[in-house]
């Protein structure tokens, strides 16, 4: 492995105890600068302005950084939310999670996973099998974090996503954290609706299936939303998964497929 000069940048902006947003890259010293200048013109470009913002700049040190592949994306073409989450449930099946843990994701994910009944900063762990929640932290859930596109694979992503009829940043982002998870020691899917209320497209992921987006998981107005991390019921070690999702750096370097929308009972068919 060549020594490294990568530093990961990471900003976060709040206003009172609310979070407002947050992005994070992983650079070489010369771009920490311009890196620095792009997260706070977009904290500051959101609707609401922060009273709080903060910037972390870490340099990664001597550890190898994993390069990995983009998942395969592909959305599919449900036009209901009812529809959508039931393919989402059905796919979950098929990647190793139980009909009742996908339930109890879903319900989660739809009234606000939080303690409180609010959306998390970070996801939930959910056993596979069961659909127990293994995260120590109910109200923040664990953050993946240390993760981003290679400067190479990230203009590649931009344009094979633009050619399959994806243009916005969110697709880009969650791609590259859902790639970054499904890597994870003893990940089994991954299950996320955003809880921007104007942003109502979701997905399910697997290491073995990739990246299955559907336009529609909820209704345009809702704030609610998050992430489950569905893990394997036997011989999962918390610690090792939740420091790999933390800690190990990560650059996807190479990117995966990227299909046009998709009819849901070819997909279904095509990786039964
Ligand atoms: N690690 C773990 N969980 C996170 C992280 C993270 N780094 N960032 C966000 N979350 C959780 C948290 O609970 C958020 O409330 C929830 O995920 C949603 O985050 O077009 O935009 O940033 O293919 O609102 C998915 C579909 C978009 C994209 C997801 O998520 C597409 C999105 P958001
Ligand atoms: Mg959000």
């Amino acid at each position: 492995m060549e020594p490294n000069t990568l530093y990961s940048v990471r900003m976060r902006a709040s206003a009172g105890a609310r979070h407002l947003s947050g992005a994070e890259r992983i650079v070489p010293a010369v771009r920490v600068d311009e890196t620095v200048n792009e997260l706070v013109s977009r904290a500051l470009e959101k609707g609401c302005r922060p009273d709080r913002l903060t910037v972390a700049v870490d340099a990664l040190g001597p550890r190898p950084v994993w390069k990995l592949t983009s998942l395969d994306v592909v959305t599919l073409d449900v036009p209901d939310i009812p529809g959508s989450r039931l393919a989402a449930s059905r796919i979950l099946e098929r990647a190793g999670v139980t009909g009742d843990a996908a339930k109890i994701a879903i319900n989660l994910l739809a009234n606000g996973p939080s303690a409180s009944g609010g959306t998390m900063r970070g996801a939930m762990i959910l056993d596979a099998v069961t659909g127990e929640r293994l995260e120590t932290d109910r109200e923040r859930g664990v953050r993946a974090s240390r993760f981003d596109w290679s400067d190479e694979a990230s203009v590649k992503i931009i344009s094979a996503l633009s050619d399959a009829g994806l243009t916005h940043f969110r697709t880009r982002e969650a791609l590259a954290l859902a790639t970054k998870v499904s890597h994870a020691p003893g990940i089994v899917a991954e299950l996320c609706w955003s809880d921007d209320p104007d942003y109502t497209a979701g997905y399910v992921s697997s290491p073995a299936m990739g990246y299955v987006r559907f336009p529609f998981l909820k209704q345009k107005g809702d704030k609610h939303g998050g992430r489950a991390f569905f893990v394997r019921h036997d011989g999962f070690q918390r610690e090792v998964f939740i420091k790999y999702l933390q800690e190990e750096p990560v650059l996807v370097a190479y990117i995966g497929r990227c299909s046009r929308p998709t009819d849901p009972d070819e997909f279904l068919g095509r990786i039964r």
